[in-house]
């Protein structure tokens, strides 16, 4: 396959290591890819599904210990404890290889070590890179297949270049040997014990948020666990923004957002460019511009249905992998919690048992057929709202950048920074609150700053740090906001109705971008006139609503101000200064 001098000693060192009894290179093509899955529908890895209903997809169960990511058996390692601290779990770098390579010791015999070359970003594009993921599981080679781009063409594209390490075994599937490790400073990862997504898909999050963003800080980009959506308005103009949220928020329903009935009819497209990390750089017209590196969507399947999210449902009916959901046996197809309201009765849950919805109660999660955290993996292509650019080896520019979160009272609806100082301030102090499908507690705030908490691959005051230097490169820069879905009334009821309504909102941010429209300016930034928010077509939202929606209690954002700085006081010494003085800003203006 390859002449690359590195390569070949990677493999052959993992070879030494792992002491598979053969190893197979994975070339991209349908025919090998194909007989893969029939391999594995025989060792009962995969069951084909419905090839009338749902051609090309299989369901896959895992293991009842290894259902999610597990970021208490995730380590950023480094030589200094400080460059990864306090945020991340650290070990040293010579002691964590020597406690991997001690688990990795011969743990391929009997098996099968594939080979997977990897693309991030479209192959051969001067930004994207390369991995080469080993792996004795024909569940994560498969899955890679759809998540990036894999095989022959991306190894002809690496030539003698440089590339990210990865080594993957299941092991025996043990929750004590498990272990997540990344090494930023040697660009390798290697993961042991887990055959769960977000474990073992290394070019996801391993590489393309938690290793690609140590790269970024080193070479002046940035990796962000964002969406990037496209909006084009009626005259023909297309803008592009980037958001991020933490988990529970719908990033992949906005990605793919599906504008409400009076702005289709204006003539106004909204398209998506990628539902979880972006690529981000400064281009030579001083402006930031996107790529999504992944080539598929690992969404969340419970709560994907034809209101909530069509194009995410319609993409996943063809070439996609099922994981943990229910299997309906009269049928052989799938289902899922908030797929519809047609429970099947015949059904297998994800654990494999016999399933009976009668019993279902929404209180108990024990009780649910697919895992909460049960998932599709689909081809972006399968997406009916992709954009065009999807490829563009550029990538997109952006107009604005987006964060957001699940605040009941806080955050208003929308708010703009005053700069980007400001912003990267607004991004650095954002939170959640959790909801009951979480770890039990309702409503406590979890800090999880740009959404990067469990993703930065390296320090987070370093981070922030970046984030600041970036904006000096910046000439042209994009606007920050801020966005809340999620406040409540006195009876804990949604005021906003979000979904493809969120377009509203959407509209007034580029507005903004491009100086159309005025706003308010408050203690924590500019906030809009309610007369500004289009509700034409809403039913129950009046001006009134807006100007409920975009209230600020002083008293709510002064106990907030402290949390930040407990916060940040959390995050050690790196924090830069310019945050500090960003808080002390807001405090004053929340005094005044
Ligand atoms: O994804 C969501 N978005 C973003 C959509 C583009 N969700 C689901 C969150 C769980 C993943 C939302 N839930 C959003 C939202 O904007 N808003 C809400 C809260 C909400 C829930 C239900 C209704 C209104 C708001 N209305 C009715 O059920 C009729
Ligand atoms: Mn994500």
């Amino acid at each position: 396959m390859t002449n690359n001098k590195k390569v070949l000693e990677f493999i052959e060192q993992s070879k030494q290591l792992c002491q598979p009894d053969q190893i197979v290179w994975i070339d991209g093509s349908e025919e090998q890819l194909e007989a893969l899955r029939k391999q594995a529908v025989e060792e009962k890895i995969l069951i084909k599904l419905n090839e009338e209903k749902l051609p090309g997809c299989y369901l896959h169960r895992t293991t009842v210990n290894d259902v999610a990511r597990v970021e208490g058996r995730t380590f950023i390692c480094s030589k200094c404890k400080e460059d990864s601290a306090p945020i991340n779990n650290w070990m040293e770098t010579t002691e964590a290889m020597n406690l991997m390579n001690g688990l990795f010791n011969g743990v391929m015999k009997g098996r099968t070590m594939y080979v997977i070359p990897y693309s991030m970003g479209a192959v051969g594009s001067k930004f994207s890179k390369i991995g080469i993921e080993l792996t004795d599981s024909i569940y994560v080679v498969l899955n890679m297949a759809i998540m990036t781009r894999v095989g022959k063409a991306v190894i002809d594209a690496l030539g003698d270049g440089d590339f990210i390490k990865g080594l993957h075994s299941y092991a025996e599937l043990s929750e004590e040997k498990r272990y997540i490790m990344h090494f930023p400073e040697e660009n390798a990862i290697m993961s042991i014990n887990s055959n769960y997504g977000g474990n073992v898909l290394l070019g996801k999050k391993c590489f393309a948020l938690r290793i690609a963003s140590f790269l970024g800080k080193n070479e002046g980009w940035m990796a962000e666990h964002m969406l990037i959506l496209g909006i084009t308005n009626p005259k023909g103009e297309k803008k592009y923004i980037a958001a991020a949220f933490p988990s529970a928020c719908g990033k992949t329903n906005l990605a793919m957002l599906i504008p409400p009935a009076i702005y289709q009819e204006k003539g106004y497209k909204v398209e998506c460019v990628g539902d979880d990390i972006a690529w981000i750089r400064v281009g030579e017209d001083g402006r930031l511009w996107a790529v999504n590196p992944e080539n598929g969507f690992f969404g969340v399947a419970p709560g994907t249905n034809m209101k909530s999210n069509p194009n995410a449902l319609l993409s996943t009916q063809k070439n996609t992998i099922f994981t943990n959901v229910v299997h309906n046996l009269d049928d052989n197809t799938v289902w899922w919690e908030g797929l519809d309201n047609n429970p099947p009765a015949n059904a297998i849950d994800w654990k494999g048992n016999k399933w009976d919805y009668k019993k279902f109660d929404k209180k108990d999660k024990s009780t649910c057929g697919a895992h909460p955290n049960s998932r599709f993996t689909a081809p972006t292509v399968n997406c009916p709202c992709l954009s065009d650019q999807f490829e563009a080896p550029n990538g997109v520019p952006l107009s604005a950048i987006v964060f957001g979160g699940r605040r009941a009272k806080t955050a208003p609806l929308v708010y703009q920074s005053k700069d980007w100082n400001n912003g990267v301030f607004v991004g650095s102090i954002m939170a959640s609150e959790t909801t009951a499908a979480a770890t039990g507690a309702v409503g406590v705030v979890r800090r999880d700053p740009m959404a990067m908490r469990p993703f930065v691959g390296y320090n987070m005051g370093d981070y922030f740090n970046h984030w600041i230097e970036m904006g000096e490169k910046i000439t042209n820069k994009p606007k920050i906001f801020n966005v809340n879905w999620f406040r409540t009334d006195d009876n804990g009821n949604f005021i906003w109705p979000g979904f493809g309504d969120n377009l509203r909102v959407l509209d007034w941010i580029l507005d903004r971008c491009e100086d159309k429209v005025d706003a308010r300016e408050t203690a924590i930034g500019y906030v809009p006139y309610a007369k500004d928010i289009n509700v034409e077509g809403l039913a129950d939202v009046t001006e009134a609503t807006i100007e409920d929606l975009l209230s600020i209690d002083k008293e709510n954002w002064k106990a907030e101000a402290e949390g930040i700085e407990g916060f940040y006081k959390e995050l050690g010494d790196r924090v830069p200064a310019e945050l500090y003085s960003q808080l002390e800003a807001l405090k004053k203006n929340l005094n005044k």
